[in-house]
């Protein structure tokens, strides 16, 4: 045991009533939901690398936060592990997800980078013998260093996109022998700053070919988790290339990847493409490619990627049910993908920020839950669809033309009469499950 979290318990379900900061109200895992364990529903996990690697920086200052394990060696490294591991057992979180470069200290070449990766893979795995926090996913940071200033797959340098690939190879190795879940690419520099110097076709042909490769490699060595593309529309770059879920969409089908490749959905990423969560998670569903969610807001002023916890009920609560419509996750989860906030400096508000989001969720699962089993919203769906299940409305999109259906119209002096949408109506409901 670190002495890093001394003191802090175990946090286990108390119930609302409990005094005590470090419980659970709304989480219990063991709870029965529409025929589910609740954490089989939620399936939440812990991202390492802002809850052990993020310094507390923003734009105007550096570090705020002093931690024991900051540091270049492997021993660092190990430390960090120690601490991580420490925090996944007291919030019973079943899952983290990490990059390479969260885990282990980068290292004057490749080769030796590679060695130190292998190395805390090694140490993670000893760990998770012993306890029982599974990988949701491994990921490979192609953004901070600054070789990826323009980009990785879409790099107008050739060397750089083989260093990239190379990496991608390594971290897929690293997921598969931790018994990962999911390979998720966020492509943070994968786009550009300005179209003066960009070859924009180009770059999406190299980047589809990369996701083909990864693809293969999957194959190649019998991973079995999905992989994920996570959508955003800018930030680091002025126009990231895997805009929203529709985008993703597109370019999957443009290089025969649409039967292969899922979608990891963050909530703050939604707002920025202009779209709220809930409608990315319902698209990507309709089209067979949700994966998972990474499961963190923005500041609605700031109109920047701030990366907080969830604490809005009603709002995740539309996620939820969405996740619920789609059948629920599968190999997929809810990633916090979230930091406390740079003047949050005890060891504590680590905890109590994963406590409140767990919660925050559990009740907008359960209000999802008893939404969708009451069935109001999806009766009111259907009987507003209704007329499309009529024969002859099933005959007209398979087999109408214009002429045909013009002909038609005239025949039976068709004059349709409008219906409310009833969105009011439909609000008022989802408050009374809230
Ligand atoms: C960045 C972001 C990433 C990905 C993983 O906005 O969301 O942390 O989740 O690379
Ligand atoms: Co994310």
């Amino acid at each position: 045991m670190t002495d890093f979290f001394n003191g802090i318990p175990q946090v286990r379900y108390e119930g609302p009533q409990s005094q005590s900061d470090f419980a659970f109200r709304h989480y219990n895992p063991d709870e029965v939901v529409l025929g589910k364990r609740m954490e089989d529903h939620l399936r939440f996990a812990v991202a390492y690398w802002h809850s052990f690697a993020w310094p507390g920086g923003d734009p105007f200052g550096g570090q705020t936060f002093e931690r024991p394990w900051f540091g270049d060696t492997m021993q660092h490294a190990r430390r960090k592990a120690d601490v991580a591991f420490e925090m996944f057992e007291i919030l019973g979180a079943p899952f983290f997800c990490f990059h390479d470069a969260d885990v282990r200290p980068e290292a004057a070449s490749f080769a030796e980078s590679t060695r130190n990766l292998e190395e805390i893979v090694e140490y993670f795995a000893a760990k998770m013998e012993r306890q029982k926090t599974r990988l949701l996913w491994g990921t490979a940071n192609l953004f901070s260093h600054r070789r990826y200033m323009s980009g990785a797959a879409t790099n107008p340098d050739p060397e750089v996109f083989a260093y990239a690939a190379a990496t991608v190879k390594t971290c897929m190795d690293a997921t598969m022998k931790l018994g990962g879940a999911n390979y998720v690419l966020w492509g943070g520099r994968e786009g550009y700053e300005t179209l003066l110097n960009t070859d924009l076709g180009r770059e999406a042909e190299q980047m589809g070919r990369f996701l083909q490769m990864v693809v293969e490699y999957k194959h190649k060595i019998g991973f079995k988790g999905a992989i994920l593309i996570e959508p955003k529309p800018q930030e680091p770059s002025k126009h990231q290339y895997d805009y929203d879920v529709a985008t993703v969409y597109g370019f999957l089908r443009r290089f025969g990847l649409e039967a292969e490749v899922k979608v990891n959905i963050e909530q703050g990423h939604a707002i920025l493409a202009g779209h709220s969560f809930e409608h990315e998670i319902a698209l990507a569903a309709s089209l067979g490619i949700f994966g998972s969610i990474d499961m963190n807001r923005n500041d609605y002023q700031s109109g920047w990627d701030t990366d907080q916890f969830p604490n809005n009920v009603p709002e995740t609560a539309m996620a939820y049910y969405e996740v619920l419509r789609a059948g629920g996750f599968g190999s997929g989860g809810t990633n916090f993908d979230a930091k406390i906030r740079r003047q949050s400096l005890d060891p504590a508000d680590l905890i109590l920020a994963h406590v409140g989001a767990m919660d925050v969720c559990a009740r907008a699962l359960k209000a999802a839950a008893a939404m969708l089993e009451g069935d109001a919203l999806e009766a009111a769906r259907r009987a507003r669809y209704a007329g499309w299940d009529a024969p002859a409305a099933k005959a007209m999109l398979k087999s109408g033309t214009l002429e045909s259906i013009h002909a038609r119209v005239l025949a039976e002096g068709l004059n349709p009469v409008p219906r409310s949408g009833r969105q009011e109506r439909l609000e008022n409901l989802w408050n009374r499950v809230l």
